[in-house]
């Protein structure tokens, strides 16, 4: 049996597969030429925005973190087995890294492990750190736009399987067909044998949803105003933060959370070199965070050409992790 060469930290080498900046800021200003304005939520990850993620996964009222992790630590033997050995782990929107290691901890052997994330910094800190923690695994990050179609390096020929992990609940911030689309896309890349593991929030109590996206120390009010002071730093815009309000409403009807910012007066803003006029209580759409029943997600998948082979939740059935296969 081949055992990978121990890379040392130093050497973790980025690979970058874009975007250009011209083209995030071409889907900036699409967005905000639309009658019903929006933003990428991708924008949302630069330094602070991922710090500031990071804090509303520790709050009280987002029990999405919290609940996620019980649910892979509880069944993380089983999980494992299902893995089996000798594994390439391919995690999508890795962020902190830290869930995956849940997995390192039990899986036999993973060969490798491709973090892919947009936020670089971030990427790059994380993956020094697993590769610290874990020195037989060969580590990989990819810095990478994963909503959009993408041809990931080939690593790993000799591994066993492909195993992409989703965690989060980040499926959510598709809108239904770019789920589908995105589920096809891992699919095509898992071939024969592989598998995916998933976090799906599941629908509730819209009381528990309204306070998880409006936290009383205004953490995600801070998320969401953030995105702003991204694109004002990285496009040369000249957004005021105190000229917008944080609102996140749940759409029953829809099933998903609406994160919007709200202008707070009649303004013209410059973007680049167009000017966006804004009316006094206009929204601009910065997340959608759908909330899924299970025969919902698993009709979704199947579309996508994958079957949900296993499902663990909590007891309040408040979010599930999942286990999927592509035909
Ligand atoms: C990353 N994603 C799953 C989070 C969510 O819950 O939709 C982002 C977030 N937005 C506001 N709070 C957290």
């Amino acid at each position: 049996m081949r055992v990978p060469a121990a890379p040392s930290v130093a050497s973790i080498h980025l690979e970058e597969l874009g975007p250009q900046l011209d083209d995030l800021q071409d889907e900036v200003l699409r967005g905000l030429a639309k009658p019903a304005k929006e933003l990428p939520c991708k924008l949302f990850y630069d330094r602070r925005g991922s710090a500031l993620f990071e804090k509303i996964c520790t709050l009280d009222e987002y029990y999405l973190t919290r609940t996620e992790t019980a649910i892979m630590e509880q069944h993380a033997a089983e999980i494992a087995a299902l893995i089996g050995e000798r594994c390439v782990l391919i995690e999508y929107g890795s962020g902190s890294s830290s869930k995956i290691r849940i997995l390192l901890d039990r899986i036999r052997e993973p060969l490798y492990y491709m973090p892919i994330d947009l936020a670089k910094d971030q990427l790059l800190r994380s993956a020094t750190a697993v590769a610290a923690a874990y020195p037989r695994l060969n580590v990989r990050p990819l810095c990478a736009d994963y909503t959009q179609p993408f041809v990931p390096p080939s690593i790993a020929e000799d591994a066993a399987r492909r195993v992409a992990f989703f965690p989060g609940s980040t499926i959510g911030n598709f809108h239904l067909h770019e789920a589908e689309g995105f589920l096809r896309q891992v699919g095509e890349l898992l071939s024969h044998e592989g598998c995916l593991l998933i976090g799906v929030d599941l629908k509730k109590d819209p009381r528990l949803l309204h306070a998880a996206y409006n936290d009383s120390a205004g953490i995600t009010a801070e998320f969401n105003l953030n995105i702003l002071a991204h694109i004002n730093s990285r496009f040369g815009a000249n957004f005021r933060l105190d000229q917008f309000a944080h609102r996140a409403r749940y759409n029953e009807q829809l099933g998903r959370i609406e994160m919007h910012l709200i202008s707070l007066a009649d303004q013209v803003v410059r973007v680049g070199e167009s000017m966006i006029l804004l009316k006094a209580s206009e929204p601009i759409l910065t997340e959608v965070s759908y909330k899924y029943d299970l025969d919902q997600f698993a009709a979704l998948a199947e579309r996508a050409g994958l079957g949900v082979r296993r499902v663990w939740t909590d007891s309040a059935q408040l979010f599930s992790v999942q286990y999927l296969v592509s035909h």
